[in-house]
């Protein structure tokens, strides 16, 4: 894989469709166009053409854009082809670039030329691929702000604050009678600063992850209680086996529901006992770890039936601004008044539902107003991937450092380059091949 060679991919999906655009882009564009039997027009004009094949038949009559560098997408000469979208022809036009000198672009090759050529940020290339991906309108709409910058620019701006307190610490290690204590005291208190506004975006900052893959909400409770009945009633099918047996589901079933424009993913999980079956009891373990990481539970129960009997601790299990369901409200079931108070004690809420008669509405209504005001936010979350998590924990691990060794200037001023590096690396103003590679291994080919 050599930067100078000229690429092309079917930019479009692959399969018949009206129209098919292929995109060409590197040192030789121009001339695989001329292999093409087509001239370039002005740049960023539309130009009608008539493709040809090597032998010099025409294949296809369609559109030519012209991008001349660095004026493009990735700052080479680009040129895009559209066609009509049949098989025949974009093998046609494909196989007629590679035989003028190009060759097929690796997955995402068209977006990292972009970022190595200074056009995009990595959190900007990484917003590409999210853009491409959402398949609901809050994933699309936070995938466009982050391609527009707004990630990038909170990065930036910690990153900007640590260059004083660095130059300090710098001038320090190389003159050391001349430093005050005075400065230093005020260069520790904003860090200290930063540190506070890195940890609360870190924990506000999920939300962008959550935005992005899926907000967990785990349905948990007893055998019997109705969790399949309310998961299917939830998701609006019959996902999940409903029967009078307990023990019934035992894998965890998980599915995603769109919630005002967000992605939430729903889980419906072993009923919660103590039981001899080895693959039941692994239902209840998973169905246990699953609850444990989810944003959310609902704890459903179908109200001093026989199964509400122990099977597990409230005040261990059950977390402030979960949901408790009290099922089967058809059978004027109600539930006995020390899990009520429980769960007012533990902060949590409270919904009747009759899963069976599809009655559910108090359930998705609480779902809905927990899942807009829990993602939605005026200001642009600083984690929409693990990635970003990472480097921000890193941030934050070598600036807890600089303040634990401030009385050393050169060990404080090597950990706070390292907290600048790891704000850095979000943008990719600093990268290496193998964080590149990991970002962009999740492209597909054309993008
Ligand atoms: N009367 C009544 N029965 C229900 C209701 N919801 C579920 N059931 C029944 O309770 C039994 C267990 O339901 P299921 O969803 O499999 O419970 P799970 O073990 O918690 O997943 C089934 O026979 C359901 O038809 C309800 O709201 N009212
Ligand atoms: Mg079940």
């Amino acid at each position: 894989m050599s930067a100078s060679d000229t690429i092309v991919a079917l930019a479009t999906s692959a399969g018949k469709a009206a129209l098919a655009v292929v995109r060409v882009s590197g040192p030789q564009a121009r001339a695989v166009l001329a292999g093409l039997g087509v001239k370039p027009g002005a740049p960023r004009r539309v130009k009608r053409v008539s493709f040809r094949d090597g032998a010099g038949e025409v294949f296809d009559h369609g559109l030519l854009l012209w991008f001349s560098g660095p004026r493009s997408f990735t700052g080479e000469d680009v040129a895009e082809l559209h066609l009509h979208g049949g098989r025949a022809i974009v093998e046609a036009a494909i196989s007629t670039a590679i035989a003028a000198g190009a060759r097929l672009a690796e997955p995402g090759e068209f977006t990292r030329r972009a970022f190595e050529n200074g056009k995009l940020g990595l959190d900007q290339a990484e917003a590409i691929a999210d853009l491409i991906d959402a398949s609901l309108r809050q994933q699309a709409k936070q995938a466009i702000r982050q391609l527009d910058g707004e990630l990038g620019a909170r990065y930036r701006g910690w990153r900007e604050r640590l260059i004083s307190p660095l130059a300090e610490l710098e001038a320090l290690v190389d003159f050391p009678d001349e430093g005050t204590v005075g400065d230093r005291s005020q260069a520790l208190r904003e860090i200290g600063r930063l540190q506070e506004e890195l940890r609360a975006a870190a924990v506000e900052g999920s939300r962008g992850r959550s935005v992005r893959e899926g907000y967990r909400v785990a349905i948990v409770g007893p055998p019997n209680a109705g969790k399949s009945t309310l998961f299917n009633g939830l998701v609006g099918r019959d996902a999940a086996i409903i029967a009078d047996q307990p023990g019934t589901t035992r894998d965890v079933i998980e599915t995603v529901v769109e919630i005002g424009g967000y992605p939430v993913l729903l889980a419906d999980t072993a009923g919660l006992r103590d039981t001899k079956d080895v693959v039941e009891g692994e239902g209840v373990r998973r169905a246990r770890a699953w609850a444990d990481a989810a944003d959310r539970r609902l704890w459903v129960f179908e109200g001093q039936g026989e199964n509400d009997g122990p099977w597990g601790d409230p005040d261990a299990d059950w977390h402030a601004g979960d949901l408790l369901v009290v099922n089967k409200s058809d059978r004027g079931r109600e539930l006995g008044l020390d899990l009520m108070a429980k769960a007012e004690t533990l902060g949590l809420a409270v919904a009747r539902a009759s899963a069976r008669s599809g009655d559910v509405g108090a359930v998705s209504r609480w779902l809905a107003k927990t899942v807009q005001a829990d993602l939605s936010g005026a200001e642009f979350p600083a984690v929409t991937r693990r990635r970003h998590l990472e480097c921000l924990t890193e941030a934050m691990a070598c600036l807890e450092a600089v303040q634990r060794d401030w009385g050393s200037p050169e060990l404080a001023a090597e950990s706070m380059r390292r907290a600048a590096k790891a704000l850095a690396l979000i943008v990719g103003a600093v990268h290496t091949e193998d964080v590149l590679d990991r970002v962009f291994a999740t492209f597909c080919i054309g993008k």
